[in-house]
């Protein structure tokens, strides 16, 4: 997948980027990273990326021509069509489904604001979607474009060692992740659950199950709303006193 993101930092990027699985897939080339700066992209000798807001008020905004080069240099590096998204605390939620969804696609542009915001008709005639990590403001696009990007390279073929880890994670069949444990058998006296050690393999999986849905019944009740439950997991269920067993919803 290519990947290219806009921003006026664009070692946060790239150092980021090098680090761990992500770093990895980038260095085998499963996923193709270009960074873009706007200020490289600049008309004056200042490299000015940002003015005044008109009408008043606190803060810079980020000028449309320079983001505007630096766009049509991604998109002139990019596969045909890819879409490209704004991080911003307007827009819609980044969930575990979008990272799925968009890694099944070719390539991705992410721009990164900074200061108090970007020029609306960049926005209007350039950005398909604006996408935000969670409701709070943070001071760039940059941390949001690394979450998305991490959050997508997941789920492509390659990207991860183990191609099962992906499989059983939280969140991808809508309930949390079950505990987890490895040696030794006792820390300071607090034990592995013994039907761990047991090699049972269907009274693990059971056991897990149930520590996965109890827990998100305690942590994230609105997660079990409106879904669907095998007969197994609504027994699992009932041993947390989930309301779901009274409404037969
Ligand atoms: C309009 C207004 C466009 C994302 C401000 C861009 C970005 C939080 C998130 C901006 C962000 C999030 C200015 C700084 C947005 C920029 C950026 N903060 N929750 N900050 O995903």
């Amino acid at each position: 997948m290519w990947i290219g993101v806009i921003s006026l930092l664009p070692e946060m990027i790239s150092g980021a980027a090098a680090a761990g699985v992500f770093g990895r897939a980038v260095a085998s080339g499963v996923i193709q990273l270009a960074v873009f700066n706007p200020r490289d992209f600049a008309g004056d000798k200042h490299r000015t990326v940002d003015d005044k807001p008109y009408g008043g008020g606190a803060g810079m905004v980020m000028m449309v021509e320079p983001l505007r080069a630096a766009l049509l240099a991604a998109k002139s590096a990019a596969p045909a069509d890819v879409p490209v998204v704004l991080m911003s605390p307007q827009g819609k939620v980044f969930s575990q489904s979008a990272a799925v969804e968009q890694s099944r696609q070719a390539g991705l542009i992410l721009i990164c604001g900074r200061y108090e915001g970007i020029d609306e008709r960049f926005v209007s005639r350039y950005v398909d979607a604006e996408w935000s990590i969670g409701d709070y403001v943070l001071s760039g696009g940059e941390l949001p474009a690394l979450v998305v990007m991490d959050a997508i390279a997941r789920h492509i073929p390659g990207t991860l060692g183990n191609s099962l880890s992906v499989i059983d994670e939280s969140h991808l069949d809508g309930t949390l992740d079950y505990p987890h444990y490895t040696r030794p058998v006792d820390t300071e006296g607090a034990k592995v659950p013994e039907v761990l050690l047991s090699g049972d393999h269907r009274k693990v999986a059971l056991h897990r199950r149930r520590e996965a849905l109890g827990r998100t019944f305690e942590r994230r009740p609105e997660m079990l709303v409106r879904r669907v439950f095998s007969d197994e997991d609504r027994e699992l269920l009932k041993a947390c006193n989930h309301p779901l067993d009274d409404h037969d919803s």
